[in-house]
């Protein structure tokens, strides 16, 4: 059972232990090392509750590309015992507008290349301090009292995150993490699955306003004592000559950046990898194995969820089995229960219930009562727990298909899809249709030059799969719709918004 004392502040935590010359964090442009880390962090410290009038307590939304100065911002504002409410940088003023409302956010310590959007929100009362830009009064340029700032001494169940979703769609809801909820992602799945050493380089593709990002490029490698390389632009061509060119050592990214890595022409040297982390959506066995033919390495698959904060399902590298995605990291206990929470036996589908160290807590969200039922969390996802404890995704439990009393997960025919070599993308969800109720159609997304035939690929499911699972329709695009964070807009393909 994880213990941490009554008055932990997370970032003095993270911040202490590793020597001032170690690298912790770096970017194409430079090193930081863990000494000038916490000499920049302790100044911010002193500006926001010095001149800038922040309070304990006080909820500071963080805005801006993934830099080592945002995540200097990050750990003052938790230092100085405020509240981080991180947003992603894609986040439009409308969205920003309602997160900052319900939020009740004051303060805003925003990139100055990411202000414009931040200032049109027009959020009422709301302080917008800048960073990295060229003003007097620039949050990097303010005067403040040299020497170290003593960490406030925050409770460790005070909140120190409201981390903000909307899954594919809705309102916003902000989930509060406490102090000790930080360390507590990094004391479970970081510690027993990834196990990370001081000389690791971390690096990946998610933002630091989503937590899959900020667990893996932030709160680990700081943990670990080791460093991160975070880039501004790190998509699957930014990341491959990153890996090489700085030796990262541990990846994190979605299916979809494995899926890009993969069909990138050129030769980079991956040789440095040595755990590659999936998660933010079903990871297909295809692309496992394509990724461990190409490197040699096995994919540590994943669930997580913003509400949890990081991943509590997954399976440690060795253990890995393509297709699944594990057992409860240690810490977490997980069940497949019916909509009446009720455990169904093994092998069937139901809904995945997890339980362990952090909890989701909705900030005044009546969505909460749905979340959190009995004391399980219910994440949403439809699973089947096999009779050997092994966790399979079968689909989220609003995109099953029921097309004439059969059920069809689309996450398992777009595997099949996946199969074929033509096939980068594939999502599959259900149309209305009168004789069926519903009907399977495919989204497609081809490797550039391949031939457009959508029997050919039917033809294809229909080989790898039972044929009432085979799309009626296939339907190509150039790209699928995602969020800001990556995941796949069903919705919006339902809807037929991208056709
Ligand atoms: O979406 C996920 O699977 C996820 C993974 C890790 C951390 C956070 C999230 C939302």
């Amino acid at each position: 059972e994880l213990r941490y004392p009554d008055r932990l502040n997370c970032a003095a935590e993270l911040l202490q232990g590793p020597p001032d010359d170690r690298p912790a964090f770096r970017t194409p442009d430079g090193t930081w090392t863990y000494g000038e880390l916490r000499a920049r962090v302790d100044r911010i410290a002193h500006v926001l509750t010095g001149g800038l009038g922040v309070v304990p307590g006080n909820r500071v939304l963080l805005r801006g590309p993934t830099t080592p100065w945002l995540a200097a911002c990050w750990l003052a504002v938790l230092k100085a015992g405020g509240v981080c409410v991180t947003v992603l940088a894609q986040q439009r003023p409308q969205e920003l507008r309602t997160i900052c409302g319900i939020a009740r956010v004051r303060h805003a310590l925003c990139d100055v290349r990411a202000v414009d959007d931040l200032a049109k929100a027009e959020v009422p009362d709301l302080r917008i301090t800048t960073y990295g830009g060229d003003a007097p009064d620039d949050l990097l340029r303010r005067p403040a009292p040299g020497g170290a700032y003593r960490a406030v001494a925050t409770a460790c169940d005070d909140v120190a995150l409201i981390a903000f979703t909307s899954g594919t769609t809705g309102r916003p809801k902000g989930c509060m993490h406490f102090h000790r909820d930080v360390l507590a992602v990094a004391d479970t799945f970081a510690r027993h699955v990834l196990k990370p050493r001081a000389d690791d380089v971390f690096a990946g593709s998610p933002p630091l306003g989503f937590t899959f990002g900020l667990g893996g490029l932030v709160v680990f490698p700081l943990r670990a004592g080791a460093s991160a390389l975070l880039l501004e632009q790190a998509g699957p061509r930014q990341l491959l000559p990153a890996i090489a060119g700085h030796r990262v050592s541990v990846l994190f990214t979605a299916p979809t950046a494995y899926r890009a890595m993969l069909s990138e022409p050129g030769a980079h040297d991956l040789s440095s990898l040595r755990r590659c982390v999936s998660a933010g959506e079903n990871l297909p066995a295809a692309t496992w194995h394509a990724w461990h033919e190409r490197t040699g390495l096995r994919i540590i698959n994943g669930i997580g969820a913003t509400e949890l904060l990081h991943i509590f399902l997954s399976a440690a590298d060795e253990d890995a089995r393509p297709g699944t995605t594990g057992f409860p990291v240690p810490g977490w206990r997980a069940r497949v229960q019916d909509a009446h929470g009720a455990p169904v036996p093994d092998g069937e589908p139901g809904l995945l219930a997890v339980q362990g160290p952090v909890g989701c807590r909705y900030l005044a969200d009546p969505r909460q009562r749905d979340y959190v039922r009995d004391g399980w969390n219910v994440t949403g996802d439809t699973y089947v727990r096999g009779s050997d404890g092994w966790f399979r995704y079968v689909a989220r439990a609003d995109d099953m298909i029921i097309s004439a009393g059969y059920n069809i997960a689309g996450p398992e025919v777009e595997e099949a899809l996946l199969r074929h070599p033509d096939v980068v993308e594939a999502a599959v969800v259900g149309r209305a249709d009168e004789d069926r109720g519903q009907v399977a159609v495919a989204f497609v997304v081809l490797r550039g030059g391949a031939r457009r035939d959508a029997e050919a690929l039917r033809g294809f499911v229909r080989q790898e799969l039972v044929p009432y699972k085979c799309p009626r329709e296939v339907v190509f695009l150039d790209a699928l719709p995602r969020t800001a964070t990556g995941k796949l807009q069903r919705f919006r393909l339902r809807t037929g918004g991208d056709r």
